[in-house]
């Protein structure tokens, strides 16, 4: 472990969260499972090697699913409010982890401490927001078409819910999906990205404890740190009722086949383009701290992240002057040190892809005005430091519709507001998108019928930095799936209609007569 790293707490950080050298990475919530190959966690900010995981082998894999098949037996038949009191506890957990846990996340990740930490608190809110939720499952009740009937709908837990998730968020899109699959009653298997498993661990290692404290059986919480090969077979299980999928549209397409071929339900989180329309009634400096925060935190490896920038022809060279002056001020190193804004890629394969986009960018006619860089030298020997880049491209550009999960931001010009709207919404993906203008007419327009296309669509506001309370998630090849607030809840649950006739004969809907 490098000095400048041993100054930031890390040692103490993975004994606080109960990581070893070695761990084993598969955890029922009472045994541990080891049998497959054993991966290396490195740390992109300094490239040292944080720890080992030993994943999870086939025999493994189905022990874990039959501890949780048992286990949601038992778990379904607890009151959803006591349920509910679980998901408080861990809550209750999760605060006094935080500082930790999103120093392990800034660590093993690269984001910055800060937005570590922001992940973090996003785990704590969507548990509180589960706790109010599980005593509110709430059905309709009907009015029956015949005499002395009752009709009414409840919902019941679906079983196993499968969580497969991205290295970007590598803590907080489980605990979404896990608080309300529990209140909901039903019993959660975690698939983690392999790029972040200590992640994973330290999650395991507090929720076990959280398990262990309310005497619940083994099962309700399982983490299966695999590959790609277990994350298929879970994919392809008809013991697991729901699949919960954050990842790129590329895999996305297949799980979302493979989970229909037998028909579970599928949520899928997957790639954004993101573009911010900045109008030539924007608050132009609010403009530009949205625009870049949402292109560069996360090094651009949010799926909300800003991809596009259409400004309006009256401001585009200001903005774009602006732009260049910010990106000149951006401090780009260790995530640790809250002094610098910018951290590493998750790793070199990001590094190599960041290169790629630029130079099909270029071949396409990109006009760079920030240039892009790999980052060499002192602080950046992980070798996963790039710089943050702009480039004046057309929207029609192979590369502008394609999600590429770096820092680089694309700059597009537009006359009429229906023009901008337009192109931001002539891309395959339909996540998250934003206007900046002071203009009502402007704001509503965008946001309505004939305005963004997103799942999210927000005004004076940037891309990313999605509260838990609304439903996330977005349309078209970002895969149709929300996930944490609303009533996201309802995915987790089957819908079941009751008819209940309390008199002493039988009269059949639609008048039917029908006697013997
Ligand atoms: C993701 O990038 O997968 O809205 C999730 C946001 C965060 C979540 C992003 N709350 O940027």
């Amino acid at each position: 472990m490098s000095k400048k790293v041993k100054d930031f707490g890390i040692e103490k950080t993975l004994k606080n969260l109960g990581i070893k050298d070695e761990n084993k990475g598969t955890s029922t919530g009472g045994k541990y499972f080891a049998s497959g190959k054993t991966i290396e966690s490195y740390s992109p900010v300094d490239g040292n090697l944080i720890a080992k995981v030993k994943t999870s082998g086939e025999s493994d894999y189905d022990k874990v699913l039959e501890t949780a098949q048992n286990a949601f037996k038992e778990f379904r038949l607890i009151p959803a409010p006591k349920r509910g009191e679980i998901v408080r506890q861990l809550g209750q957990k999760l605060r006094q982890y935080k500082n930790d846990l999103g120093k392990l996340v800034s660590y093993e990740m690269g984001k910055s401490l800060q937005e570590g930490l922001g992940e973090v608190q996003e785990m704590i809110d969507i548990c509180d927001f589960a706790v109010g939720v599980s005593r509110q499952l709430h059905g309709y009740t009907m009015h029956s078409e015949r005499p002395g009937h009752r009709m009414y709908e409840q919902y019941h837990p679906l079983g196993i819910v499968g969580i497969i998730t991205a290295f970007n968020f590598p803590v907080a899109v489980w605990s979404w999906n896990t608080a309300l699959a529990w209140i909901c009653g039903n019993v959660t298997i975690w698939k983690p990205s392999e790029k972040t498993p200590l992640c994973a661990v330290a999650c395991q290692n507090i929720m076990n404890e959280v398990l262990k404290e309310n005497n619940l059986p083994e099962g309700i919480s399982s983490v299966l740190v695999a590959d790609h090969e277990i994350g298929q077979k879970l994919v392809d299980d008809k013991r697991v009722a729901l699949i919960s999928f954050t990842g790129s549209t590329r895999v996305g397409r297949m799980v979302s086949a493979n989970v229909a071929q037998r028909f579970g339900k599928s949520i899928l989180e997957l790639g954004g383009n993101n573009a911010i329309i900045i109008s030539q009634d924007a608050d132009i400096n609010m403009s530009i701290i949205g625009a870049v925060f949402g292109a560069v935190g996360t090094a651009g490896q949010r799926c909300t992240s800003t991809r596009r920038l259409i400004i309006h022809e009256s401001v585009y060279d200001e903005v774009k002057n602006r732009l260049v002056k910010a990106y000149g001020q951006l401090k780009i190193g260790n995530p640790l040190d809250e002094s610098n804004h910018v951290g590493p890629l998750i790793d070199t394969d990001a590094v190599n892809m960041y290169q790629e986009a630029i130079k099909k960018g270029k071949k396409e006619g990109a006009k760079f005005i920030v240039e892009g860089e790999v980052l060499k030298g002192k602080g950046y020997e992980s070798g996963c430091y790039v710089k943050p880049c702009i480039a004046e491209v057309k929207n029609s550009y192979e590369i502008v519709q394609h999600e590429t999960f770096a820092p680089i931001l694309y700059l597009i010009k537009y006359k009429t507001l229906e023009e901008a709207i337009a192109i931001q919404n002539d891309v395959p993906q339909g996540l998250s998108s934003a206007i900046m203008t002071q203009n009502l007419r402007e704001a509503e327009l965008f946001l309505s019928h004939a305005g963004s296309d997103c799942g999210i669509a927000n005004v004076n506001i940037g891309t990313s930095g999605a509260e838990i309370g609304g439903a996330f998630g977005g349309e078209k090849e970002t895969g149709g799936g929300r996930e944490s607030g609303s009533d996201v809840w309802k995915y987790y649950m089957r819908r079941q209609t009751n008819t209940i006739n309390y008199t002493a004969s039988l009269p059949l809907a639609q008048g039917i007569k029908f006697d013997l």
